[in-house]
């Protein structure tokens, strides 16, 4: 342990960093970083830099596009549609009708905000601090989060998990939003409250979830989600980098901590980000 200078990790077992008495940086294989930042005993003042990639980041937006435009062209109608052998065009929406929220606005929400603006979908953003971003509609801070909600008619989480953020995804804030709405999580499980999403399907408040990420991974077998018809269900895997993208900035954050230079991507602990 003595040797060890820099940690490559995701979920590190509680108490483990201290036994690194020469720890220079700790370098997280994911983008969330709640699973490190966890422990009480994490030693202070050894940075952590997680991944930020351009595959990761295009191939979450190639999901959130899937997911919205499946809602968007009514795809679970036509599914039904088809099981019952029924022909019903049905009309056409528009996309200038069919405004969409993405809560944070870092690496991967802007990416996916900007992608969908593209397309036509009005886009509203929410974040911590205010942005400027063209084209979309950016909204702040706790005070402004129903303001922004009150025209999504789908709503993206890609916050991090933080305590600020957790359970964010609740009966409040799906009633925010105008009736029959759609929700994609693809930020962390710990983001919804699991019985508040039914109770808005059940009720009509939303029409429908694309869920991603859940609070206990895998999603138990007996987990009602599974079989909810309004439910579609991913095993965490909007996105992944693969090896010959994610060496590098792994190696280039290496070579810095060994060369003292400064680090890209650092997390921010106090934010918890
Ligand atoms: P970033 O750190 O780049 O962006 C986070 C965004 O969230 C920022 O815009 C930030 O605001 C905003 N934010 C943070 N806290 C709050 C708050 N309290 N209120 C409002 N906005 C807030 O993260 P990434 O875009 O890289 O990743 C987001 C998350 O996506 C990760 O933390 C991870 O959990 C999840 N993820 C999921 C994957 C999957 O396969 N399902 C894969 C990769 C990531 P500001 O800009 O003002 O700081
Ligand atoms: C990540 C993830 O945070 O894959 O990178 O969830």
């Amino acid at each position: 342990p003595e040797k060890i200078e820099a940690i490559l990790t995701w979920k590190p077992p509680l108490g483990i960093m201290e036994k690194f008495p020469h720890l220079k940086g700790i370098i997280s294989f994911g983008a969330g970083v709640e699973e490190i930042l966890r422990d009480p005993q994490l030693p202070q003042n050894v940075p952590i830099v997680r991944i930020v990639e351009p595959c990761l980041t295009s191939r979450m937006t190639e999901y959130i596009l899937l997911a919205v435009l499946r809602f968007h062209r009514q795809a679970f109608q036509y599914q039904t549609f088809q099981k019952a052998r029924h022909w019903e065009p049905l009309p056409l929406p528009e996309t200038s009708s069919c405004t969409i929220g993405i809560l944070g606005l870092g690496v991967l929400g802007a990416d996916a905000a900007m992608k969908l603006k593209t397309l036509g979908f009005p886009i509203r953003g929410w974040s911590r601090t205010p942005k400027n971003i063209d084209g979309i509609e950016c909204f702040y801070g706790p005070d402004q989060l129903k303001l922004c909600l009150s025209k999504c008619r789908v709503l993206v989480c890609l916050l991090p998990l933080t305590p600020e953020t957790e359970g964010i995804l609740n009966r409040e804030t799906f009633s925010a939003m105008p009736k029959g709405g759609y929700l994609i999580n693809v930020a962390r499980g710990q983001h919804l409250v699991e019985t508040d999403l039914l109770e808005a399907l059940d009720s009509g408040q939303l029409s429908g979830a694309c869920l991603d990420v859940f609070s206990r991974e895998p999603l138990p077998e007996s987990h009602p989600f599974w079989s909810h018809p309004q439910i579609t269900i991913t095993p965490h895997v909007a996105t992944q980098t693969d090896n010959e993208y994610w060496t590098e900035p792994i190696v280039d954050a290496i070579r810095c901590l060994r060369d003292g230079l400064p680090l890209k991507n650092v997390v921010n602990c106090e934010q918890g980000y």
